[in-house]
């Protein structure tokens, strides 16, 4: 069907005068998508060795553009890892829908996580920025924490159920699942970038929830 020729200039105006809520979610997608290939370029060269330009460059789109949404390198960097730990919490949210108890819902989390760390440019360039936090000049949101806090709530729970082995402290277990995790998902990024990351952390989660679990 041929349309007349300057429709789809006229739609986007009356779009641009008469509807900020069209506006605003274009403006939105925008971000969105130059926030994945910001996440893209630090997991593929780390903070140091990546630039705004590089960025542009990825999402097509003019250094200004990118500039408009995130007016230093820094502070993309700083919502690559914001947009980290807002993974965790609809995943939770999604994994309590299954009702798997409090060891089930620890070992669904972890799951998922390990699949995210394999697939997910966002989590694999939070962790990456995390790592480099020294370097980055900005207030990155503290490492690890929701997570050891997320655990060691969840591992209190399975005590007071009488799931946990005795004498398993559940700060001391969380602490070490956290640990385990990112060790394990680092070295799996190191030798063959994550390629074996999900038989890797299958032989982590039997080794630690048998250590953990009566
Ligand atoms: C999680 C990362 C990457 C730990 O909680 C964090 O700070 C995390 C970055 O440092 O994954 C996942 C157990």
């Amino acid at each position: 069907m041929t349309k007349p020729p300057g429709v789809d200039a006229f739609v986007g105006k009356v779009f641009a005068d008469r509807s900020p809520d069209l506006r605003q979610s274009r403006a939105m997608r925008t971000r969105v998508h130059v926030l994945r290939c910001a996440a893209e370029v630090f997991a593929e060269r780390g903070f140091g060795a990546s630039s705004v330009k590089d960025v542009a460059d990825r999402a097509q789109l003019t250094k200004g553009a990118v500039y408009f949404h995130f007016p230093s390198k820094e502070l993309l960097a700083t919502a690559v890892v914001e947009a980290l730990y807002e993974r965790w919490p609809v995943m939770l949210a999604d994994v309590q829908q299954e009702e798997l108890g409090p060891l089930g819902t620890a070992r669904e989390m972890l799951d998922r996580t390990a699949v995210a760390f394999r697939d997910d440019p966002i989590v694999q360039a939070g962790a990456r920025l995390q790592i480099e936090r020294d370097l980055i000049e900005a207030e990155l949101p503290p490492p690890y924490s929701d997570w050891t806090a997320l655990l060691t709530g969840l591992l209190e729970e399975a005590r007071a159920a009488g799931e946990l082995r005795e004498g398993v402290d559940p700060g001391a277990a969380a602490r070490t699942l956290v640990a385990g995790f990112f060790g394990m998902q680092h070295i799996s990024d190191n030798l063959h970038r994550r390629a074996d990351i999900m038989e890797r952390w299958a032989e982590v989660r039997s080794l630690l929830f048998f250590a953990i679990t009566g």
